[in-house]
């Protein structure tokens, strides 16, 4: 792969595996432009004190030695930005979280005060000097004893609130299923935990702000996946008015969703601007990152499923106690407060299903982010995959034998689960017998049995997921009342070369490269030649932003959408150009053709110069070839995969090793091979740290157990196998050129896989479900029947 075939990337943008990423030159030679990278004259630097402890009452602040302190420009409490009517801010979630405290703090790590110096170093001393007087309450630790009548209460900013609830949500039909329960031959319940990790992107969170006191505009370069709802939001919460707020996302260092929320840093840093009249710039360090930004997961589960003595798989209903830390900073959609957990009926014909949630507040930094995970798409998908194996172990039936009984067929589509989701498209055998193949799966069951002869212990983990990406349809779905479509804009240039701007934002998934193609493909300029912008509100349209996998189905639909636009007008254009009517041409990629006659052309290039010069155009034709959209999917894109894991654990140590991952996936047509093999290596690896290495724990005072990465293990080479992958192409019936979503389906797929596999190592030991994450003390335990959930 070391060659970019310039002809061949040419004539077939879309799908060429070879077209190498146009970003990495500059990443690869250190020259990304980040967020700290950002440096502007008499800049300022801001730190944030944090609060030691998950649960106090605030006595007093004494800021007045941080103040005395050489180099400190302000510094800033809970009561300075009450008089300002900034004290609290709104959650994706319509809820509101303090920006600084005032009353109390509500978990280890939240914002209390901040310093604005004129370098980083005296900032952080400054810190050091605040004197806050702490009267210690009793913290709210487990979510499982948040409603107790006895539990002190979190939320005492909520009028009238005298408990932990957050909210109740259910979906699905709860008397239909309890009566298929009833009838049952086979029914099977196990309580299942997705315990709270972290995205823990390499770069972390910070902001420069530049408010300039002349014209009243704000700048704000800050790590946000969606530039444009962050700009709104401080329209709303600042009262700054939406023009004069720019917001920059340069380079990101990853995302993960871990940049979707707003964090109090961000607006401190536009305060501190405002305040002092100087650029300021806020960067958060790694355990700042770790123990206050949000978190993912936190998923208490009860799954149960009901069968017949033969696997058929007739229903599932599931509980679900979550765990959303001090503030509901959930990024969901409106009407999904449990965002699409309701995909939890996976990739099954079921006759009926139902979930119930109960969502309560902890003493626990906020969250609920979508992390690598169109919004709880991870644990619904967990939960199933995992309550389908414990039904095979419970029926004594091959996991594979089991699915192929269930899953969806090709003629059902497009399908209409019992939760109401419309699946769009979908294959599924084919998928799941190419990773059979791929695994060689018969060999590896004979492998097993000769290996458990031994008492080795080796075990074979399946997982067939669905996942639902690309929100979202206006008529369904929202981000705080604003709706979900994503805008784009083409321009071509006088000599043929392009320009296209994107609503969404990349943090390193290859968006300036496969945007290119997108639009190359539908308009035949080749992608060397397309400049794409993006993160930026001032020179891009309005959006949503990048998570959830939503880029590729929405923003991605827009750019084919807004090419076939230009590529119209360039039509009529060509028509008075070789003086035929338009029904007379063929569009042959690049250029225009006389039927018939295909020494008659004009090529794109051709007809932007004729655009933009002199002479005349077709009647009612402006000059210029550029357009503008804004495309409000029909529906969401459902890619689905299956993925099959070998993993061999050391009887001595417990040690899980993941031997080989064979990952196929589908996610429609193509657009770049090579970024989705990139895409999906990386998901792989996010699932080994979920499954065996990452939790974000807590000590029974609310002290986070895992603020560095010496405590939060994330995994790297060493940990991971030579991924195997494949794919098959079943293209999505509503997206203007087939592409369903796939930056989360690895990320999505791979832990319940891993985990199926460990758990089917230890089949000998009678155990039916184990909870990640899987390291050797609780595998241990667990193969000594000591298991509990984290
Ligand atoms: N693609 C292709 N084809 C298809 C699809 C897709 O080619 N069919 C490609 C595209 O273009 C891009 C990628 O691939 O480039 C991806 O895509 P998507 O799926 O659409 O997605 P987006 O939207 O773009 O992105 C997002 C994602 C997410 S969501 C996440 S987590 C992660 C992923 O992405 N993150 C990241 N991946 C990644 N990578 C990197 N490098 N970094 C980062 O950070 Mo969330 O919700 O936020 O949690």
């Amino acid at each position: 792969m070391t060659t970019l075939q310039r002809e061949d990337n040419d004539q077939h943008p879309v799908g060429h595996g070879r077209m190498l990423r146009k970003e990495d030159p500059r990443f690869v030679r250190g020259r990304g432009r980040y967020c700290d990278d950002v440096q502007l004259p008499g800049m300022l630097h801001l730190a944030i004190l944090r609060s030691p402890v998950a649960h106090a009452r605030i006595v007093s602040i004494d800021t007045s030695a941080a103040e005395a302190l050489p180099r400190v420009k302000a510094v800033i409490t809970g009561e300075g930005l009450a008089a300002q009517g900034l004290a609290w801010m709104p959650t994706l979630s319509n809820d509101v979280q303090a920006v600084l405290a005032t009353d109390k703090v509500r978990f280890q790590g939240q914002e209390v005060a901040f310093v604005v110096a004129e370098d980083r170093y005296a900032a952080r001393d400054a810190l050091e000097l605040i004197d806050v007087e702490y009267d210690l309450l009793e913290p709210v630790v487990d979510a499982r004893t948040a409603l107790a009548p006895d539990a002190p209460v979190i939320r005492t900013d909520l009028e009238g609130k005298t408990d932990n609830h957050c909210f109740d949500w259910e979906t699905g039909d709860e008397e239909a299923t309890a009566e298929v329960f009833e009838r049952a031959d086979v029914v099977v319940t196990e309580d299942i935990v997705y315990p709270r990790v972290h995205p823990a992107p390499m770069e972390t969170c910070g902001a420069v702000a530049d408010y300039d006191r002349v014209d009243g505009k704000l700048t704000l370069w800050s790590t946000t996946q969606a530039p444009h709802a962050h700009r709104t939001l401080y329209a709303l919460v600042a009262g700054l008015p939406e023009h004069k707020i720019r917001v920059i996302s340069p380079d990101i260092g990853g995302g993960f969703g871990n940049k979707v929320p707003i964090y109090p840093g961000y607006v401190c840093a536009i305060v501190a601007s405002i305040v002092t009249g100087k650029p300021v710039k806020w960067m958060e360090d790694r355990s700042e990152n770790l123990i206050s930004t949000g978190f993912a997961r936190d998923y208490i589960m009860r799954g149960e499923i009901a069968a017949t003595r033969e696997g058929k798989i007739l229903a599932i209903r599931t509980h679900v106690l979550a765990d959303h830390g001090a503030f509901n900073g959930t990024a969901a959609p409106v009407k999904y407060p449990a965002g699409f957990f309701g995909v939890f009926t996976g990739s099954y014909d079921l006759e009926a299903a139902y979930c119930s949630m109960t969502a309560v507040y902890t003493n626990k930094a906020p969250g609920g982010v979508a992390y690598a995970c169109s919004f709880r798409i991870t644990e619904a998908v967990y939960l199933v995959e995992r309550i389908v194996d414990c039904l095979a172990h419970d029926l004594d039936m091959d996991p594979v034998e089991l699915r192929l009984k269930n899953l969806l067929k090709p003629e059902q589509f497009p399908y209409t689960t019992r939760t109401g989701w419309v699946y769009d498209s979908g294959n599924y055998e084919p998928t799941l017998r190419e990773a059979l193949r791929i695994a060689d799966y018969q060999a590896l069951r004979e492998e097993q049995a000769r290996k458990r002869e031994r008492g080795e212990l080796m075990g074979i983990g399946v997982c067939f997921f669905t996942e639902a990406v690309g929100a979202g349809p206006r008529k369904d779905m929202d981000i705080l009342g604003l709706g979900m479509a994503d805008g784009c804009e083409l321009r071509v240039h006088p000599t043929g070369k392009a320009v296209v701007r994107l609503s969404v934002q990349s943090q390193g998934q290859g968006h300036e490269t496969t945007f290119a193609q997108i639009v190359a493909e539908e308009i035949g300029i080749p992608p060397a030649d397309i400049d794409v912008v993006h993160g930026d509100t001032d020179n891009t349209p309005f959006g949503l932003g990048t998570y959830g996998s939503r880029s590729t189905p929405v923003s991605g639909a827009a750019a084919a959408l807004v090419a076939r636009k230009v590529r119209d007008k360039a039509r009529i254009i060509a028509s008075g150009m070789l003086e035929v009517s338009v029904a007379d041409l063929d569009w042959v990629k690049g250029s225009f053709q006389v039927k018939g006659d295909p020494g008659k052309a004009v090529t794109i290039q051709d007809i932007a110069l004729r655009a933009h010069g002199a002479g005349d155009l077709p009647d009612g034709i402006e000059g210029g070839l550029e357009a503008q959209i804004c495309y409000n999917p029909s529906n969401l894109t459902y890619p689905h995969g299956a993925y099959i894991c070998v993993v061999d654990i050391d009887p001595g140590t417990a040690a899980v090793k993941v031997r080989r991952f064979v990952a196929v996936d589908d996610c429609g047509t193509r657009i770049n091979p090579m970024i989705i093999e990139g895409q999906v290596h990386g998901g792989l690896t996010d699932g080994v740290g979920m499954a065996l290495m990452e939790m974000i724990s807590f000590d029974e005072d609310g002290n986070c157990l895992g603020g560095s990465l010496m405590d939060y293990l994330i995994p790297t080479a060493l940990e991971v196998p030579d991924w195997e992958t494949g794919f098959t192409v079943t293209p999505s019936p509503h997206h203007p050129i087939g592409a369903k979503g796939v930056g989360e389906s690895a990320t999505v797929g791979s832990p319940p896989a891993i985990v199926n596999a460990v758990v089917d190592a230890l089949k000998p030991f009678g155990v039916r479900h184990a909870d990640m994450p899987l390291t050797p003390s609780r595998v241990w335990e667990t193969m000594r029947g000591n298991h509990t959930p984290p």
